[in-house]
């Protein structure tokens, strides 16, 4: 384990304030990336707090055999779960931990929420996000990826071209709330924010004059969590062992300081990845965009 990634060590005391713990098994497989970072701000959002991994994509240590071993689809996000399997998408990652922790729902506390929520985040994945990235793997990605998977680089001016499309078809059916789902904030909201952060920086800019999609976009941004969520998981200390799965913290008290440089320590240990032990050494992030 220890060749594929490094827990990250807590905060100082004082800026994460832990109200419950619990003996993790279950961990995140997080990278500098876009796809790890919607889980993120998910997580963020939901003040939940699991250990986590750190795998570098950049160097496609996800594609190498310690981690397909792991998961064998070696991508970003992973969720290890207590039973020691593995469970890969975001969506499905996001999904499985609203079952666990409803509250604060950002998928739905009702069918009719959560089917709305399902809606908007296919509409946002099926037409939007899919492209950004498919665009990103044949053009700013492509000495990454064609090593990878099949590119396609002349279709990439294509690909872009559809995204600004449906983003401004995305754009015209934006009722009059503040966020996708109406007054609701919820996880189609995130995973669109991430990507288009994302896309910006990778210069595939969107249409900052669309009429909705441009005041939403600020609006989200302004979240803590959109800040936060740009800084990989780090793995909390274990207090004790008083629940499964994972831990809340009051992260929104002090989110300048949350945003501050990686100051924790981090461990190389097995152990200390499924106990999450506070001793260990510093790593420094790994390269890229997340
Ligand atoms: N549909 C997947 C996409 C996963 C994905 O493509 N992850 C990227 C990071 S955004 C990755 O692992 N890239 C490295 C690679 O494919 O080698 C999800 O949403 O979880």
């Amino acid at each position: 384990m220890s060749v594929i990634g490094v827990v990250h060590q807590v905060k100082p005391a004082g800026v994460w304030k832990v109200s419950a713990c619990s003996d993790l098994f279950m961990l995140i497989y997080d990278a500098k990336s876009p796809a790890p970072r919607c889980l993120r701000m998910f997580l963020l959002e939901k003040q939940l707090l699991l250990p986590a991994v750190t795998v570098d994509v950049f160097t496609g240590e996800n594609r190498q055999p310690a981690f397909l071993a792991i998961d064998p689809a070696g991508q970003m996000p992973a969720l290890r779960c207590d039973d020691g399997s593995t469970l890969g998408e975001a969506v499905a990652i996001a999904e499985y931990l609203e079952e666990l922790h409803p509250s604060p729902a950002l998928i739905g506390s009702t069918p009719e929420q959560r089917a709305r929520t399902r809606q908007w985040w296919r509409r946002v994945e099926l037409n939007v996000t899919e492209f950004i990235h498919n665009a990103y793997h044949y053009d700013e990605g492509l000495s990454r990826f064609e090593s990878r998977i099949p590119v396609l680089p002349d279709a990439a001016a294509g690909l872009k071209a559809i995204a600004r499309d449906r983003l401004r078809w995305l754009d015209g059916m934006f009722g009059a709330g503040p966020y996708l789902c109406g007054e609701r904030f919820s996880a189609a909201d995130i995973w669109l924010y991430v990507w288009l952060d994302f896309a910006l920086a990778v210069n595939q800019p969107f249409d900052r004059t669309l009429r909705h999609i441009e005041p939403w976009f600020v609006r989200v941004a302004a979240r803590p969590s959109a800040a936060h969520s740009r800084q990989l998981l780090r793995c909390m200390r274990l207090l004790g062992s008083t629940g499964r799965l994972a831990r809340r913290a009051t992260w929104w008290k002090t989110p300048s300081r949350c945003c501050g440089p990686t100051s924790g320590r981090a461990s190389t240990s097995t152990r200390s990845q499924r106990r999450c032990s506070p001793t260990g050494r510093r790593r420094s992030s790994p390269r890229g965009r997340n």
